[in-house]
């Protein structure tokens, strides 16, 4: 029994893991959990050949809102570790990584779209944010309330969506699998919008894991250029 004692206190001091709650547009709080697929917990994604990558655990099942928003519109996505806005860290600060954003047009309408096969365009992605002191993405999301924010191009065609946001903590990641995939996915319909038809992957498809993103020790040698995993950002 002794042996097992170090095991608990370890397992004690475990960084919290955390959900995507909250969507904004323009500034504008849509409410908690509204047009989100929510996971059955705050666990994350570790394997990338998973269909979970695409939008965590069961996350191919749509929800009955749909958010509706403007072309070319900010969207924030907010994150927090437990059902608190408030009273911790939004994540734990032990969760260090990059954040990614994917955007995928569904055939008709969001809620009845799973997101398989070749159909997420990255828009957006952050890795180290300053090099020097070693600040990644997700400290200054941790440092913003959780949040963080991406513009839609106004050139994405009218329709419906699935946003993707994805911060990933690579603490534990100098093996595979090891890199913890944070993942949520919004329904959202764009009123209006332009004709663009950009490069497409999929999840899971898009990430290996022994991509240098993914498996990676990011406390020796200290970082200045993280290799995010994916496609390059479409900016529109
Ligand atoms: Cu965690």
């Amino acid at each position: 029994m002794r042996t097992f004692l170090p095991l608990l206190a370890a397992a004690g001091v475990a960084h919290a893991h955390f959900t995507m709650q909250y969507i904004w547009v323009n500034g504008v709080d849509q409410g908690k959990n509204v047009g989100i697929r929510v996971p059955p917990n705050n666990n994350p994604v570790e394997d990338v050949s998973s269909p979970n990558i695409a939008c965590n655990v069961n996350g191919a099942t749509g929800v009955a809102q749909t958010i509706s928003v403007p072309s070319g519109a900010e969207i924030s996505f907010e994150w927090h570790q437990h059902d608190q806005r408030t009273g911790e860290d939004p994540i734990s600060g032990g969760h260090k990584g990059p954040v990614q954003v994917y955007i995928a047009k569904a055939p008709s309408t969001a809620q009845s779209f799973s997101g398989s096969g070749s159909v997420w365009t990255k828009i957006y992605q952050a890795g180290i944010t300053n090099a020097s002191s070693q600040q990644w993405a997700s400290d200054v999301v941790n440092a913003n309330g959780g949040k963080h924010s991406v513009r839609l191009p106004t050139s994405l065609p009218a329709g419906e969506y699935l946003l993707r946001a994805e911060m990933i903590a690579l603490h534990t990641a100098s093996s595979y699998p090891g890199a913890q995939f944070y993942i949520g996915c919004a329904q959202i319909k764009i009123a209006s919008g332009g004709s663009a038809d950009p490069a497409k992957v999929s999840l899971p498809g898009a990430y290996s894991g022994s991509d240098p993103g993914i498996k990676i020790n990011i406390y020796y040698p200290a970082i200045s250029n993280y290799p995010a995993p994916g496609p390059a950002v479409w900016s529109g």
